[in-house]
């Protein structure tokens, strides 16, 4: 039996779903007791460092968890589950951690983009029980604009390169903890786990070639749901966001095996956006929520949900807000929320008054479970000018020119899923949602989005060179050169696609089979 600290924030449930995959029990620590009774304890910190720190101390697990961690009983501690062990973070000045490890907590200082989202190796420092079965060349999935920085390096485990060298993991005994997150990471991940919960494993080193670990670029697979006219929930898709085909919904199948297909293929992620989301609200539409809990249970890479996530008031005047939506989302086994109408009407009131007002969706729900958890779903169309003083925004000169021969083009934000344009454009956007907190950027193009034509490059380069946050290419992906071509002339970290691997004309090892040793890719 597992005991299981969960102190109420972010997305457990893949954990413990990681864990029971594995033929494991799970006991989920109600009381501080729990904490002192307990023989062998897993910590998945996912969110804030301040208001997780803030949630063990609400619920007196502080001094509990101390105790645990000298008695020297097993622990295996996830991402913040990690920086927890420390003395501090610069992500919450004041706050003091659990002071196992001496040491603080860093913010990453990088020219790289921040948060390092993505899939890296790692090098082994020491033997560790945790690596039996490994050759040393695997890559994990980390989430994080934090490392640990200890004072004394007899804890390092490994230790991972992304612009820097910084430590991945720890082992002080039986005291394991790791930056990056098992539970999300295939099964590479679960190997790790399935190791710590073996009670008398060998202890292992295994060796890498000396180089330096590289994040690699991921592929995203991307199912857009809604309910067709059957009332059935399907995965759509549309030619320049236009879904019908004769009228009809287009129905590629049923979100939870279409995601276990893309898994098993070796996505590196899955994304399921609610298309109609903006008309509906989430809490009401429950499907979504039980995808996620379904979908949770045999996928083991990261999950994004996006569609809907806003403030709500109900027809009773019930008011609910964006971050109790994105709260059960995580409740409901999503990593990351993408918030695409609601950005729009944020930024717009943000360039209106000067400043955020601290209330949005994007920095309630960054502050709680991090700028990592917040993705912006943008969904941009080109507007062609004849020069760049035509237009008040951002405008980038084009080499694809425009119907009339205009040389320059805005890239102009839409709503409710491309059915309203607003006067703001998508570089802007991202900006000013990477002021607010958010921590990745899923840049649309309805322009592209269906076409097979291959990503709109000037678009992404614009915007990934206009901040400083990952940003996810996206719309139009036709053949895998088009993979190649995005990685190579744009700064986007991953890229995503629907039709083609909906359709079956390019799986996603085919992908990948072309990119290796052209750009860095998780095999
Ligand atoms: O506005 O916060 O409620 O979120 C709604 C979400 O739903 C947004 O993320 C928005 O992008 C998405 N959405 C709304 N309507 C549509 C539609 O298609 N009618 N889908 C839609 C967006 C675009 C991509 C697509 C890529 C790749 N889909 O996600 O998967 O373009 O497609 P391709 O590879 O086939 O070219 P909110």
């Amino acid at each position: 039996m597992i005991a299981f600290l969960d102190y109420g924030a972010g997305n457990v449930r893949s954990v413990i779903n990681a864990i029971e995959s594995l033929g494991e029990k799970v006991a989920i620590v109600e009381t501080p007791e729990d904490i002192l009774s307990a023989e062998r304890l897993v910590f998945p910190g996912v969110g804030a460092f301040g208001s997780m720190i803030n949630r063990l101390h609400e619920k007196n697990y502080l001094e509990p968890l101390r105790e645990y961690l000298n008695s020297g009983r097993p622990f295996l501690g996830i991402c913040l589950g990690l920086q927890a062990l420390f003395e501090g973070s610069e992500e919450a000045p004041g706050v003091r951690g659990l002071g196992f490890i001496r040491g603080v907590v860093k913010r990453f200082d990088l020219d790289l983009s921040v948060p390092h989202i993505g899939w890296n190796g790692l090098n082994i420092k020491k033997p560790s029980l945790i690596f039996a079965g490994f050759g040393g060349e695997e890559k994990f999935y980390f989430v994080h604009s934090y490392h640990v920085v200890p004072d004394d390096a007899g804890a390092v485990l490994t230790t991972t390169d992304y612009g820097c060298e910084f430590i991945s993991s720890i082992q002080i005994g039986n005291i394991i903890a790791t930056q990056f997150h098992p539970e999300k990471s295939g099964s590479s991940g679960l190997r790790i786990l399935e190791n710590f919960l073996k009670t008398a494993a060998e202890q292992c080193m295994p060796v890498r070639l000396a180089q330096k670990t590289r994040l690699a670029k991921r592929i995203i697979a991307c199912l857009d749901v809604r309910t067709n006219d059957q009332g059935d929930l399907v995965v759509t898709k549309g030619d320049q966001y236009d879904v019908r085909e004769k009228g009809v919904v287009r129905n590629f199948g049923k979100p939870v095996e279409l995601a276990r297909r893309y898994y098993q293929e070796g996505a590196d992620e899955i994304a399921f956006l609610n298309i109609t989301g903006f008309r509906d609200f989430p809490l009401e539409d429950m499907p979504m929520l039980e995808v996620l809990r379904q979908t949770s249970k045999n996928v083991f890479v990261p999950l994004t949900i996006g569609g809907g996530i806003r403030d709500y008031t109900d027809k009773n005047g019930r008011q609910y807000k964006a971050l109790e939506v994105a709260s059960e989302y995580f409740r409901s086994g999503a990593d990351k929320v993408s918030i695409g109408s609601d950005a729009v009407l944020i930024v717009e009131e943000y360039l209106r008054t000067g400043h955020g007002t601290g209330l949005s969706s994007i920095e309630e729900i960054s502050r709680v479970y991090g700028n990592q958890a917040v993705v912006i779903s943008i969904d941009p169309t080109r507007v062609y000018v004849k020069s760049p003083d035509e237009a008040k925004h951002q405008v980038i000169k084009t080499t694809i020119p425009g119907p009339n021969g205009e040389g320059y083009c805005w890239y102009q934000c839409t709503i409710k899923g491309g059915r309203e344009g607003r006067d703001l454009d998508a570089i802007t956007l991202a900006q000013v949602c990477e002021k607010l907190g958010a921590g990745e950027i899923l840049l649309n193009c309805i322009d592209r989005d269906g076409t097979n034509l291959g990503f709109d490059l000037e678009l992404i380069r614009a915007v990934s060179e206009a901040v400083s946050i990952p940003v996810i290419a996206s719309s139009g992906a036709g053949r895998v050169e088009h993979f190649h071509e995005v990685f190579s002339r744009t700064g986007a970290e991953s890229a995503l696609a629907a039709g083609i691997f909906h359709r079956k004309e390019v799986p996603i090892a085919e992908v990948k089979n072309y990119l290796k040793g052209k750009v860095e890719i998780r095999l």
